[in-house]
């Protein structure tokens, strides 16, 4: 083969070659760039993926992922916060409308109708009672007595007026028990008693014919109802002759004249019982007086209630009273349901003290007996 072919050939096929590589190189190229420049880019990457980046992304990324649960649990807890507060409001506007009210009228029902029972006994209005001997804790002369009596009378129409502003009272009863002088009963009494029986009686007398006048005046009643009873200290007999111990009292004697004083006054009615027992009928109840001498006491336990109740329960048995009304103890006690004692009007003395006997003051005592309820009121009445 010429030389010439040869060499034409050869350059033919290395155009051809040259052609193809060409080609060959022109396709590769572009992938050789692409690639290139994603190792470039990864080459970048990979620069910031430092480990203080990757730590400072890393803390980051916690950081959120620990946000998000927080806000998680707050959210459940305002949620059953929610439900909670719901159920609460519920709870209340239930309740609001659970309460029923009533609308009252200020028109007040019918007056019911009441009897006042106003107790006086034991006003020893003559014994001397010095505040040394006591201790200071009392103090009582004539003219204590006659202040306390006083005050008695017109604290007495006080508490009645207050009752007759809800009550229609047309009866009073002023029920006299008893041991309104100390009188001569006893040796020891002498010294200090400051008159003879006799005055004192007469002293006794004048401020109940005052008191009774001084009731009719003020009260408008219909009726002033007096139940009287004897106490021991009035007797002129050396003891206590029951059979008889009217017939030798003072007090039986000055009853009965004041009765006379009132005989032409029809509001007044006397009840001068021949009886230790002198009983008064209010409606359907019936109510003992007695002056209550009959009552053993010595400073037991219990009070009154345990000797009372003896006596009142044998007393109820031939004629059963609603209560029963007694003084002769200086105590101011209310057994409920049977028996009441009156206070005394001389206060705490030397035998209060030497027998233990609670401390009261002097005070007197008012019942109040309504028509429907029975006794529904006990107030001790203050003398000083
Ligand atoms: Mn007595």
């Amino acid at each position: 083969m010429k030389k010439s072919l040869q060499r034409e050939i050869i350059a033919s096929n290395m155009e051809k070659t040259n052609i193809d590589l060409q080609k060959l190189i022109e396709q590769k190229t572009g992938k050789l760039l692409s690639l290139s420049y994603i190792r470039v880019m990864k080459s970048r990457e990979n620069k910031d993926e430092t480990p203080k980046n990757l730590i400072t992304k890393k803390l980051a990324e916690n950081k959120r992922k620990d946000e998000e649960k927080n806000n998680k649990k707050m959210l459940e807890h305002l949620m059953k916060e929610n439900v909670r507060l719901e159920n609460d409001l519920g709870n209340i506007l239930q309740l609001k409308n659970g309460v029923q009210e009533y609308i009252l009228s200020k028109k007040v029902a019918s007056k019911g109708e009441v009897v006042p029972i106003i107790l006086a006994s034991d006003w020893h209005i003559e014994e001397l009672v010095k505040p040394e001997t006591v201790n200071g804790l009392n103090s009582y002369t004539l003219e204590i007595a006659d202040k306390r009596i006083k005050t008695f009378f017109q604290n007495s129409v006080r508490l009645v007026k207050r009752e007759m502003v809800d009550s229609k009272v047309d009866t009073v009863i002023l029920a006299l028990l008893g041991d309104f002088i100390s009188g001569a009963i006893h040796e020891p009494l002498l010294p200090i008693c400051q008159v003879q029986p006799m005055d004192a009686i007469i002293r006794v007398q004048n401020h109940l014919i005052s008191g009774i006048k001084f009731m009719l005046a003020e009260l408008k009643i219909k009726k002033l109802l007096i139940p009287c009873t004897v106490g021991n200290h009035s007797r002129i007999s050396p003891k206590v002759w029951i059979a008889t111990e009217n017939g030798f009292s003072l007090e039986y004697l000055m009853y009965n004249a004041i009765k006379g004083v009132f005989q032409d006054e029809p509001r007044v009615e006397f009840q001068i019982s021949a009886s230790q027992h002198c009983y008064v009928d209010v409606w359907n109840y019936k109510l003992r007086f007695l002056h209550g001498t009959q009552i053993r006491y010595s400073g037991g336990l219990g009070g009154f209630t345990i000797p009372g109740n003896k006596k009142v329960n044998m007393w109820n048995t031939p004629i059963p009273a609603y209560y029963t009304f007694m003084g002769h103890l200086h105590q101011l006690f209310d057994s409920n349901p049977k028996f009441l004692v009156n206070g005394s009007l001389i206060g705490y003395n030397t035998f209060a003290l030497s027998i233990g006997a609670e401390y009261q003051k002097p005070c007197q005592a008012i019942i109040f007996l309504s028509k429907k309820h029975g006794k529904c009121g006990v107030n001790p009445i203050y003398v000083e």
